[in-house]
């Protein structure tokens, strides 16, 4: 039989809402929501590749038993209720003997989350972290000590702006097709891009201006840009005054980053970025600096993203059309949003987190994520104290934390690896159980609260049939919960059930989904008047001058240090993602490993030249933690301190036939070291050496 399913894509976090065309039990198309304007029925390469996806099978097909070594890829097939018993049995076991709090739940953040929360907080343990410190924490951080609010509450207005600036927010290839169409719109419409990235993307050519900044040195740039403004008195006099604190300080700390100091340490001639800010400021309010996605970069990262953030304050650029806006929710309405698992009462939890976020040793990243970096630091140091047992769930710690030997050495010591995964990941690879979820084509979900300018929910709904032996999530952590005692946090029996539970109260049904995937609280778009904007820090106003930082012992303002070049002989290993990839998740996926089935070393061709490196020739990467070979990609297009290489290759399990051994993990060669104010991982601060063969 033929239908139709409104339904969310899964192909990465980006939760575009889709229509799914089903022919006699099969998905026979895929396209964007006709009814979500921004999505115009477009996809992403990876969401039009879902398909492909589905129907390939080399995804894991039924729960997995190890049998061999860790690692060695020798399985049992099991039943799900022999791996439920299993993985029950030895958790209940480690719970009794250790404590909840020895086990931890690393989780991508996903429609489900709050189940999950719900599985940790039930058997007392505070050690659920998600991907969040991996991807952005400083900029969580950074959002929070500015405004009050957290990232994921502030939106950017690309379809009214009249200049956006983004540093290496590489929008067109690291892609939300909900933000590159509007985005496409604007540009069509005359908007201007002002683009900065050591490397040229291909967001840098549809810029108006690019600025291959040498590589670390954005906070010089940014800082020289405030002096400009500040000088020349650009900004929004009335916002300001209304709303910021600390302009006196700022204006004194900046006073000696001139732009001709900044031309010196970024490369960017003085005269550019005067041209620049006369010329941004004139469009303001309607102009953005994109506070970035990844910002995962440097130890001092906290810092470039605040000034980034101050830089919208002074354009008068913030809950303006086109500028940066706070996502309102249904209570804004007066209406509930859907309910959470989460919300249940459970048993005080009195250890700190493994990571010690929120505690006085760490106390600006945000517990709500927890920061995972931390974890083979946790594990091996025993600190605060021993951890026995990792769920994965929809992660990959082993690529996803930075010198996978160092985590894998830290695996070695622990009891049990669960992993609920739909592929075979290095972590999957590696654990003592694999746990197969339904993929999204396979599985309703739990309900979408969309926050924005205009709050709605958005429904995940199964549009197929389970091919192999799989489960939803939530159905898989009720059943571990039941054998181990905690069922009764899990009120369902199915996802319909669920989701029905989390409707409950919010004046909508399952059926209100059936027309066009979505539901609207209320007809219009809400932006506050700039006169009342519900800024949540603790004096209620934009605060330059940071009592969250302060509180803590952390300056506002501390000394710009001088970001050296690297030695001789050695580059910058930066990173990022292609369009045609998700992180980890799709590189074995038939259609996108035929586009792009390795990752190469972008490396400038004058340093190749030096070194005796040809164009696709295979390189030596060598750091202080790791080494692996690479084909070379020698390139004019690339600042000659930086090598470059696309995130997520080098798998290592057998099973995934496309994807083993192909090209190299950046995890491999990076350094653990992180952003201590913020949260961050520093990605960015590792020095590479390359090597012909
Ligand atoms: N070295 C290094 N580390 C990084 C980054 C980097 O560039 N370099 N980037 C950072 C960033 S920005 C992020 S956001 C994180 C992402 O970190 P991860 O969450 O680890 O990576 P993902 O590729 O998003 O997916 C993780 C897993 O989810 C699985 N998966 C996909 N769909 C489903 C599903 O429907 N159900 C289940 N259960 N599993 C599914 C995939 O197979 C994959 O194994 O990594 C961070 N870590
Ligand atoms: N296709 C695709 N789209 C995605 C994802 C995906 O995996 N694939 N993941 C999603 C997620 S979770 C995230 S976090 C976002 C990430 O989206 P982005 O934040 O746009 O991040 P990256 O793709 O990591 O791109 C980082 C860029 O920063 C540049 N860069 C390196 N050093 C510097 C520097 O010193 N200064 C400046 N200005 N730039 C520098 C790199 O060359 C690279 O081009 O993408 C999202 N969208
Ligand atoms: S950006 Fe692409 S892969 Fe991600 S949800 Fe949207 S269509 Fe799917
Ligand atoms: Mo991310």
């Amino acid at each position: 039989m033929d239908k139709e399913v409104y339904s969310i894509c899964f192909m990465c976090s980006m939760r575009c809402p889709i229509k799914v065309k089903v022919k006699d039990g099969h998905v026979d198309w895929v396209e964007g929501n006709p009814h979500v304007a921004s999505m115009n029925r477009s996809l992403c390469p990876r969401g039009a590749a879902g398909k492909s996806m589905l129907y390939d099978d080399q995804r894991v097909q039924s729960p997995l038993i190890r049998v061999g070594e860790r690692g060695s890829g020798n399985w049992r097939k099991a039943s799900w209720d022999e791996a439920i018993d299993y993985v029950g049995t030895n958790l209940k076991e480690i719970i009794d003997k250790n404590g909840g709090h020895s086990v931890v739940c690393a989780e991508r953040t996903q429609l489900s989350t709050h189940v999950s929360k719900t599985f940790m907080r039930a058997i007392g343990s505070p050690n659920h972290f998600t991907h969040d410190a991996l991807c952005k924490g400083s900029v969580n951080t950074a959002c929070r000590s500015m405004f009050g609010y957290v990232d994921s509450q502030i939106g950017v207005g690309y379809g009214n702006t009249k200049h956006i600036v983004m540093y290496g927010r590489n929008l067109f290839e690291s892609i939300g097709v909900k933000e590159v169409n509007p985005m496409m719109k604007a540009l069509e419409n005359g908007a201007k891009l002002t683009y900065i990235d050591p490397r040229v993307t291909i967001t840098a050519s549809k810029a108006h201006r690019y600025w291959m900044i040498r590589p670390g040195t954005d906070l010089a740039l940014n800082y020289a840009l405030i002096h400009i403004i500040l000088k020349e008195r650009l900004y929004d006099a009335a916002f300001v005054s209304k709303w910021v604190i600390g302009l006196p300080e700022l204006q004194d700390f900046v006073e000696p980053f001139t732009p001709a100091w900044a031309e010196k340490e970024t490369g960017i001639p003085e005269y550019e970025m005067v041209t620049f800010a006369r010329e941004i400021s004139k469009d303001k309010p309607s102009v953005a600096f994109h506070f970035g996605y990844r910002g995962a970069n440097h130890t001092n990262e906290i810092y470039m993203r605040r000034s980034i953030l101050i830089l919208n304050a002074l354009m008068g650029s913030v809950e303006t059309k086109g500028g940066i806006f706070f996502k309102k929710g249904p209570g804004e309405l007066g209406r509930k949003p859907a309910r959470k698992l989460v919300s249940q009462e459970f048993p005080e939890i009195e250890v700190p987190r493994f990571d010690k976020a929120g505690t006085k040793d760490f106390p600006l990243p945000d517990p709500n994520h927890g920061v995972g970096q931390i974890l083979p630091y946790a594990i091996l140091n025993e600190d605060p104290y021993p951890l026995k047992a990792l769920i994965a769930y929809r992660m990959d710690p082993l690529m996803s934390i930075a010198d996978s030997t160092q985590t894998k050495k830290a695996f070695e010591k622990l009891d049990l690896i669960v992993s609920i995964d739909i592929n075979y990941s290095n972590t999957a690879w590696y654990s003592d159980v694999i746990l197969p979820e339904s993929t999204y084509f396979e599985r309703t979900d739990s309900v979408q609260q969309a926050n924005g300018l205009k709050p709605q929910m958005f429904l995940r709904k199964k549009a197929v049939e389970p091919r192999y032996d799989t489960l939803e999530g939530p159905i898989i952590l009720k059943r571990i919960g039941e054998k181990i005692g905690i069922g009764n946090y899990f009120p369902y029996e199915t996802m319909d059930d669920l989701v029905n539970w989390q409707l409950e109260g919010t004046g909508f049904t399952m059926a209100d989904f059936e027309k066009k995937g979505f539901v609207a609280y209320g007809p219009n778009q809400i932006l506050w008047d700039q006169d009342n904007i519900k800024f949540k820090t603790a004096s209620g106003k934009v605060e330059f001058k940071s009592s969250l930082l302060e509180d803590a012992g952390f300056e506002s303002f501390p000394e710009y240090e001088p970001v050296p070049s690297p030695e001789d002989g050695k580059f910058r290993l930066v990173i990022g993602r292609s369009a045609l990839h998700t992180h980890i998740s799709t590189q074995n996926v038939p259609y996108l490993n035929e586009l792009e089935g390795e990752n190469k070393l972008w490396i400038n061709t004058a340093k190749a030249n030096e070194l005796g490196i040809k164009n696709n020739e295979v390189v030596e990467v060598a750091s202080s933690v790791g080494k692996g070979m690479i084909k070379a990609f020698v390139t004019d297009m690339i600042h000659p301190e930086a090598v470059f290489m696309l995130h997520g290759f080098g798998h290592e399990a057998t099973r995934a036939k496309r994807s083993f051994n192909k090209g190299l993990a950046d995890s491999l060669l990076q350094k653990n070291i992180y952003d201590k104010v913020g949260g961050s991982p520093a990605f960015h601060d590792t020095f590479v050496t390359v090597t012909p063969l």
